[in-house]
């Protein structure tokens, strides 16, 4: 599979606090196993909201072609990141000490009309590096080919 680090980042992933970052080492390990280029930071919706701002309006700009949200709680960084980006965003809810992530996936999965952002289970890193993998699959032969590989890797398990 390809190498992810030399090339211009085709993923962004934005996180909430550095206290998502274990948890979502499990997306960046897989991104790298698939040989898709990402880029990563950490800005919170309600801490940084400038910040979030300025990275999701200027994403597509820069290569991006899908982001990765991943926040916990009140989680609507993915939601704040779609109203500035015409990408598709993919959240991630992380696992919280209070409810145990169902505050988290509810905030991200319920969406109001209009502004989707699909999401994937209560700390399901790898799968959203799979489901963006798929997306840029979908214009790209060499990520399909990737998936496809995967699959087949899979089923011989
Ligand atoms: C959210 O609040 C973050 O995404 C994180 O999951 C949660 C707790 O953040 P910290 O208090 O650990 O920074 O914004």
């Amino acid at each position: 599979m390809a190498d992810s680090t030399e090339k211009t980042p085709l993923v962004g992933i934005i996180m909430g606090s550095k206290s998502d970052l274990p948890t979502m080492e499990g997306c960046t390990a897989e991104l790298e196993r698939l040989g898709v280029p990402y880029e990563l930071v950490i800005a919170s919706a309600h801490r940084t909201p400038d910040k979030v701002h300025e990275w999701a309006e200027t994403a597509a700009d820069r290569g991006i072609k899908v982001i990765v949200a991943a926040a916990g709680k009140a989680a609507h960084l993915g939601g704040v990141v779609a109203a500035f980006t015409p990408l598709p965003v993919v959240g991630v809810p992380m696992k919280t000490s209070d409810l145990g992530g169902l505050d988290s996936l509810l905030s991200m999965v319920q969406m109001p009309s209009g502004v989707p952002v699909a999401c994937v289970a209560i700390n399901g890193a790898k799968n959203a590096a799979i489901y963006a993998t798929q997306i840029l699959g979908a214009t790209m032969p060499e990520y399909r080919a990737v998936v496809e590989n995967l699959k087949r890797e899979m089923a011989e398990a």
